[in-house]
């Protein structure tokens, strides 16, 4: 019988130290991993999100490894008092079982600590929130709508360039370009600019996300919504529609490539030649002129 008692405590103490190694081990995988994911694009084995892009990524994803040490700490815990009952307290452990109902002292301890880890998450949950949904003054503005299946983009500020963006299909794709995320055109946008969009979308619900940058806004038609995000960092970041939007919602990559002061300027002298937004009735006028020719 006492051999019995001492293999069994043996077995359990082994499941013990198992269950808090593989739980060490998912923090500091979570760890390891979150400096060695790329920018802008996901990775083989990412267990994390992607680097990010700005400062409001940055601080988000410390919010969320701030949000994982209290949920792992609290499952743990919680874990241990459940396993001290079930071992501990059981009929057989424990044949003659205490009769009291009530403890004031530990009640006032289960209300009140809660109460502060709510507030731990509260401060900096609502300060991110404002973060983002409070619009800093903007260098520039650039439209976003979306549409089945591709995104539009318009910078009002310079000279009405005008473009539609659409992935590139597999068979067309050039050396590096990543499948399913590539696009013909990509949004170009200045390093250390704080860019300020409107999006809306011209037939059902889509939504724009750049993981990198900690933006993800639903464009719905006939609503301007409002986002903004300052990179800080050059290169190309991308996304996916992010909202069911049909048929070919898996197929309407955006691209963001973010770029020095001067490149900016040089791909806008280039972008108002390339996509100067004619008006439907300059275009028909050309086509009649060049079909009468
Ligand atoms: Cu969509």
């Amino acid at each position: 019988m006492m051999n019995h008692s001492i293999k069994f405590k043996g077995l359990l103490w082994h499941k013990l130290v198992a269950i808090i190694t593989i739980i060490s081990g998912l923090f500091s995988t979570t760890f390891v991993y979150a400096g060695a994911n790329d920018y802008g694009i996901a990775s083989p084995w990412q267990m994390d999100t992607q680097a990010p892009a700005t400062e409001m990524m940055t601080n988000m994803i410390s919010f969320h490894n701030l949000l994982l040490w209290i949920i792992g700490l609290t499952t743990l815990f919680v874990g241990v008092l459940l396993l001290i009952v079930i071992f501990k307290y059981n009929a057989k452990s424990n044949p003659v079982p205490a009769k009291f109902t009530h403890n004031t002292m530990i009640e006032i301890i289960w209300t009140i600590i809660p109460i502060i880890i709510l507030l731990v998450i509260a401060i900096p949950s609502f300060r991110l929130l404002y973060e983002q949904r409070v619009i800093p003054d903007s260098d520039m503005t650039i439209k976003v709508t979306g549409n089945q299946w591709y995104w539009s983009y318009e910078y009002p500020g310079y000279g009405d360039i005008a473009f539609d963006s659409i992935m590139i299909p597999d068979d067309e794709l050039k050396e590096g370009q990543p499948r399913l995320l590539a696009v013909d055109n990509e949004m170009i946008v200045p390093v250390d600019t704080t860019v300020r969009l409107i999006l809306t979308a011209s037939d059902v619900i889509h939504s724009w996300t750049i993981p990198s940058f900690g933006v993800k806004i639903d464009t719905i038609p006939g609503r301007l919504n409002e986002a903004w995000f300052n990179a800080n960092r050059e290169g190309i970041y991308y996304g996916q529609c992010s909202e069911l939007c049909g048929k070919d919602h898996a197929f309407m990559p955006i691209a963001v490539r973010v770029v020095s002061a001067e490149e900016f300027a040089k791909w806008v002298e280039k972008a108002k030649v390339e996509f100067a937004s004619a008006p439907i009735n300059e275009t028909i006028k050309l086509a009649a002129l060049s079909a009468a020719q």
